[in-house]
C-alpha cells in the first residue's frame, strides 16, 4: 500500500498536556512516527501545494477564524511574553463570543480542553500533514488504498475547535474534499467527536464510531449510543473489550456504513485500542490488527487510512503495519 509522510510534520512537538489537575508529558510524541516508519518501510513525500491552496481547501471544512488562530497562536503567545506551548485555561461554556482580542480568550473560544498545545512548529506541521492527506486521498480517488501518516491526530477537532491532540480533522477534510459518497469509520479508542460534529447531517456521508463508553472515558460529552441517528452511528464499548466483542461491533458498523452505498472509505485508525496502551483500556492484541484490517477490507471499498491515536510507542509500528497488511 502507498504510504505518505512529510518530514515537516515533525515540527509539531508540544511538551505537555494538562489533565487530572497536573501537567503531564505529552502522549502524542514525535517518536510515535519513528515506530510507524520503521515498521511500514517505504513512504512517499506528498506533493507540496503551498499555504494559499491548502487554506482554501481546509476552509471547506474548518472555520476561517479558527484556521487563522492555528496559524498565529504561537506568535501571539510569544508576543504576550509567554514561553513554551500555547495552551488555553478559560472557556466560554455557554456561547462563543466574537471579536475576542486576548490570546487566552481566542484559544479558549476554540478549544474544548487543555490537551491541544500549540508549539512553535505546529502550523508548519499541520500544513505538511494536509499535503500528506491530500496526496493519499488522490490515490484513493484513483481506486486504490492509501495510508496517510497523519500526526498529530485529527478526530477530536471540529470545524472551529481543537482538543485531544487534534487541530485539523483529517477524516472530515478528506471526506468533504472527496466530493463522493463517503463512509467514515472511526476505530480509535476515543470517540471521534470532531468528525461527528463536522459530518452530522451532511448528504452522502456516514460516520460510524467504535469507542470507549463516554460514561467512563474521554471525551465524555459525545459518543453515547443514544447519540446515534441520521448519518451517525455510535457503538460505545466497555473498558476491557477484547477482540471477539470488538469484531462483532465492527461488523455491525461496516454493514451500516455499506447501506449508504459509499464509493470510498475513510478509516480513522487509532491503535490505542491495543492492550498495552498507556492511556486506554481495551484489550486488542498486536496479532488482532490484521484481522480487523481484513474485516474492513471486506467492505470492498478503496480505503484512505489516517492515523489517529496509539501511544504504546514500541508496539505502535507493528500494530499499524498489522492493520495495513490486513487491508491489502
Ligand atoms: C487522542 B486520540 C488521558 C487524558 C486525556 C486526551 C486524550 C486524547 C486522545 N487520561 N488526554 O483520540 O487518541
Ligand atoms: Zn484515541
Amino acid at each position: 500500500m502507498r504510504c505518505f509522510w512529510d518530514e515537516a510534520q515533525r515540527a509539531h512537538a508540544p511538551r505537555s498536556e494538562f489533565f487530572n489537575g497536573a501537567l503531564h508529558p505529552a502522549a502524542d510524541v514525535p517518536e510515535r512516527v519513528d515506530s510507524v516508519l520503521a515498521a511500514i518501510g517505504r513512504t512517499e513525500a506528498p506533493e507540496r501545494r503551498g499555504e494559499a491552496a491548502l487554506l482554501e481547501l481546509l476552509g471547506t471544512g474548518h472555520d476561517p477564524a479558527y484556521l487563522d488562530l492555528l496559524r498565529t497562536a504561537h506568535d501571539e503567545w510569544r508576543a504576550a511574553g509567554r514561553t513554551g506551548d500555547a495552551l488555553p485555561y478559560a472557556f466560554p461554556v455557554h456561547r462563543r463570543p466574537r471579536d475576542l482580542q486576548r490570546i487566552d480568550a481566542r484559544l479558549g473560544a476554540h478549544s474544548f480542553d487543555t490537551c491541544a498545545p500549540i508549539s512553535g512548529g505546529t502550523w508548519e506541521a499541520l500544513l505538511a500533514g494536509t499535503d500528506t492527506l491530500l496526496s493519499a486521498l488522490d490515490v484513493v480517488l484513483g481506486g486504490d488504498h492509501a495510508f496517510a501518516l497523519t500526526r498529530p491526530p485529527g478526530h477530536h477537532a471540529g470545524a472551529d475547535y481543537m482538543g485531544g491532540y487534534s487541530y485539523l480533522n483529517w477524516a472530515a477534510i478528506a471526506a468533504l474534499a472527496a466530493g463522493r459518497r463517503v463512509a467514515i469509520l472511526d476505530i480509535d479508542y476515543h470517540h471521534g467527536n470532531g468528525t461527528q460534529d463536522m459530518v452530522a447531517g451532511r448528504d452522502g456521508l456516514r460516520f460510524a464510531s467504535l469507542h470507549a463508553d463516554p460514561a467512563t472515558d474521554y471525551p465524555f460529552f459525545w459518543g453515547s449510543a443514544e447519540e446515534s441517528g441520521g448519518n451517525v452511528l455510535n457503538l460505545p464499548l466497555p473498558r476491557g473489550t477484547a477482540f471477539d466483542a470488538y469484531d462483532a461491533a465492527l461488523a455491525r458498523a461496516c454493514d451500516w456504513l455499506g447501506e449508504g452505498a459509499p464509493e470510498l472509505l475513510v478509516l480513522s485508525f487509532g491503535a490505542d485500542t491495543y492492550e498495552g496502551d498507556p492511556i486506554s483500556h481495551f484489550a486488542i492484541r498486536t496479532g488482532d490488527y490484521a484481522r480487523l484490517g481484513r474485516r474492513v477490507a471486506a467492505m470492498g471499498l478503496p480505503t484512505l487510512v489516517v492515523l489517529e491515536g496509539g501511544y504504546a510507542v514500541d508496539a505502535l509500528g507493528a500494530n499499524v503495519a498489522g492493520l495495513l497488511s490486513g487491508l491489502d
